[in-house]
């Protein structure tokens, strides 16, 4: 996907006159910058906002390298999960791109497309290879095609915010899932927050190390395998005083944290699904929120 794209290209792929184009770029309904010789120069993020805001379809989506059929083909959050589901065990990663961004472009949001339509279509992989139906191989492939997409939706769906209240997270040692931790990135920075995955399998110390340093407003925790449940307690209670002590929120999800793990634990809030985290997020910057730029 390009991130800059000129007018005429936005014109073509919309399919109006570029003199259109350049006047609702005037107008201010579409974000520009200029280059040193004047020529107006539009970053993709906007183009795909005002895309969503307005309505309009694509009718040429390749002009800004974005898929075939984004802004005229599936539309709907019911039929997308399955068609994920199928294209991700195909390795299909061109379909797979297509369900995730025209779901984004007919302006579902990042949080929803993640709980409902990735988490969904994982779930039904999940239980095609607890029935043998699929091979090891083919859900790890889908792995890595939908952490490539989301990298895409990252770039396309939002806009790095340094004045944003800082968020940092990650998984600990022993849980390697990468998928939940990476879309809490995405889907925290869609509502503003300058967020940052750390990655998988980090052990408490060091991310007791994070806290300290970045001192983010949240932390959070995915928590999706706990191989040794007394040294996950001891390890995350300390983590945990640490982030409390600073006045960082920690928010904590995942599939591991059933009830007799969670009454064990103290945290800020437990949040099953991604909408309850930009909820929460939400109201943690309420009611002075983001400092408001020039
Ligand atoms: C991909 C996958 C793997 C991959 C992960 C690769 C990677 N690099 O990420 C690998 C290959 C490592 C793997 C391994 C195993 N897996 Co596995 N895996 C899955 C699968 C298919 C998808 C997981 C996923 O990423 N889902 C997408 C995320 C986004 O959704 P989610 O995890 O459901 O999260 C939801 C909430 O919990 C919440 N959430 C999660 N984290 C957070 C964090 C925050 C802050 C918030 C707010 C919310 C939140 O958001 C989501 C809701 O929308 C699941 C099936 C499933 N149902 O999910 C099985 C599944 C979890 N695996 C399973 C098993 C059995 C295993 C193995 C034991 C297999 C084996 N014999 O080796 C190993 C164990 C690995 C280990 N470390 O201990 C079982 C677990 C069964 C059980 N009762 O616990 C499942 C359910 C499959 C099944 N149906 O049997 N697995």
């Amino acid at each position: 996907v390009k991130e800059i794209v000129t007018p005429k290209q936005v014109a073509r792929a919309i399919g109006v006159s570029e003199s259109s184009l350049k006047r609702w770029c005037d107008e201010g309904l579409l974000p520009v910058t200029r280059t040193a010789g004047g020529h107006r120069r539009l970053p993709i993020h906007g183009v795909l906002r005002f895309l969503r805001d307005s309505g309009r379809e694509l009718v040429d989506p390749g002009v800004l390298g974005l898929p075939r059929t984004s802004g005229t083909g599936e539309r709907v959050v019911s039929g997308a999960r399955g068609r994920l589901r199928d294209a991700l065990i195909q390795g299909d990663e061109t379909i797979a791109r297509q369900v995730v961004i025209d779901l984004y472009l007919a302006g579902v949001a990042v949080h929803r497309i993640c709980d409902e339509v990735i988490a969904g279509a994982f779930e039904e992989i999940g239980n095609a290879w607890a029935c043998e139906e699929i091979e090891v191989y083919q859900e790890r492939r889908g792995c890595e095609i939908v952490l490539r997409v989301l990298f895409e939706l990252r770039a396309l769906a939002t806009t790095s915010n340094p004045n944003g209240p800082i968020a940092i997270g990650g998984t600990t040692s022993g849980d390697n899932y990468v998928l939940p931790t990476t879309i809490v990135e995405v889907v925290l920075r869609e509502v503003g927050w300058n967020a940052t995955s750390l990655g998988t399998e980090l052990p408490f110390a060091t991310l007791e190390r994070a806290v300290e340093r970045v001192r983010p407003r949240l932390f959070w925790l995915s928590v999706a395998v706990v191989d040794d449940v007394e040294a996950f307690v001891v390890g995350y209670e300390k983590l945990y005083t640490t982030a409390a002590s600073q006045g960082t929120a920690v928010v904590i999800g995942g599939r591991a944290l059933v009830p007799e793990l969670l009454e064990r634990l103290r945290f800020t809030a437990h949040c099953e699904k991604f909408g309850r985290l930009v909820d929460l997020a939400r109201s943690l910057v309420a009611p002075e929120g983001p400092v408001p730029t020039a």
